[in-house]
């Protein structure tokens, strides 16, 4: 990884430094599940995340508290990177009363508005309409903020995917579209699935600026992102940026599915030496920004930090069975 465009040279190094600890955050955070999973008493399913960690951080490195932000099922980076904390997550994942959705969500549906994450669909593709309409709010109540939505390559297929930028485009709304392409949508390859593998170039159709970047490069993800974040503050209008980078683990669950013939070993070997994480660390402490032995600290301090979050969400009471029905629309007929 290089710093080609000079970033390091221009950013302020508390924000560098950041964008290192966001990454090993959302590392630590996932590897802690995988540990406990197998214990079979986080029910929820979980999507990981771990490979594509520069995608979250690069972009939420741009964001104040008050703008929104719409995950996916694949939720625990945008939301670590977002500010929610690592606790309320886990409790949620335990089903705890303390969880952000209150442990009716699961991994799939974390709410922490204060944060700026109204709400969260598992529906491929619902997060992308939902964003324009808070852009939509946001330039009526002229607020300031701006909508963020994360979604998939897979969703880039879905019709709200189009519906939503052809509206964005039309009002020229403060929405930034992050397409993470990690060409798979489960285990169906982008390949078989769409003509050309340039997801950005379909923002072309709707006359708004589309980028690809390399994924794991978090200084590139972090770039584009700041102009589109800009964009979207000046009333400029919506982005797209495609970041290309790849899942480690299967779609869902703590394991592989490599060995079961779903993707490429090669490719797997391939993406995981260019891990997100190890070759911005390496690059900030070749410029001498850090040095191995602050690296080693910071992974230290994560991990203890972790850990208690994770026994102490394990600690929290399950809801009552009053709880059952609170909060969650149902027809009573
Ligand atoms: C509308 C809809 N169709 C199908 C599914 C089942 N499903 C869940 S995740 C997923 C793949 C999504 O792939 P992508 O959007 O690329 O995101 P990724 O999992 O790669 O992060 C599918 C098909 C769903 N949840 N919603």
């Amino acid at each position: 990884m290089t710093d080609d465009k000079g970033i390091i040279k221009e950013a302020d190094p508390a924000v560098l430094h950041n964008l290192l600890r966001t990454m090993v955050l959302i590392r630590i955070f996932e590897e802690k599940i995988i540990e406990v999973y197998p214990m079979q008493d986080m029910k929820t399913p979980v999507h990981l995340y771990i490979g594509e960690e520069a995608v979250a951080a690069g972009v939420c490195a741009h964001l104040k508290k008050e703008d929104y932000v719409f995950t996916t099922h694949r939720s625990h980076g945008h939301c670590l990177a977002k500010g929610s904390d690592p606790e309320m997550l886990y409790a949620e994942f335990y089903g705890r009363i303390s969880g952000c959705s209150k442990g009716k969500g699961g991994s799939m549906h974390p709410v922490d508005p204060e944060n700026g994450i109204l709400g969260t669909t598992a529906i491929v593709g619902g997060g992308i309409p939902i964003a324009v309409g808070t852009a939509l709010a946001s330039r009526m109540k002229k607020d300031g903020r701006i909508s963020v939505t994360f979604f998939g390559d897979g969703a880039s297929e879905e019709g709200t995917f189009h519906e939503s930028l052809n509206f964005a485009a039309l009002k020229q709304l403060p929405v930034v579209f992050i397409c993470e392409n990690n060409f798979s949508a489960t285990t169906s390859p982008l390949s078989q699935r769409q003509p050309h593998e340039n997801i950005a170039k379909k923002a072309g159709g709707y006359g708004i600026p589309g980028i690809t970047v390399d994924g794991n490069n978090v200084l590139d993800v972090y770039d584009a992102a700041k102009a589109a974040v800009q964009r979207a503050r000046q009333g400029k209008g919506p982005t797209l940026i495609e970041c290309k980078t790849y899942r480690w683990k299967g779609h869902v669950g703590p394991d592989c599915d490599h060995e079961k013939g779903c993707r490429p070993m090669e490719d797997l070997n391939k993406w995981m030496k260019r891990c997100p994480v190890e070759m911005y660390k390496d690059l900030i402490i070749n410029k001498g920004l850090i040095t191995e032995t602050d690296y080693m600290n910071l992974v230290k301090e994560i991990d203890a930090a972790l850990d208690d979050s994770l026994k102490a969400a394990k600690q929290h009471p399950l809801p009552d069975t009053k709880e059952l029905l609170k909060d969650v629309y149902y027809d009573k007929e």
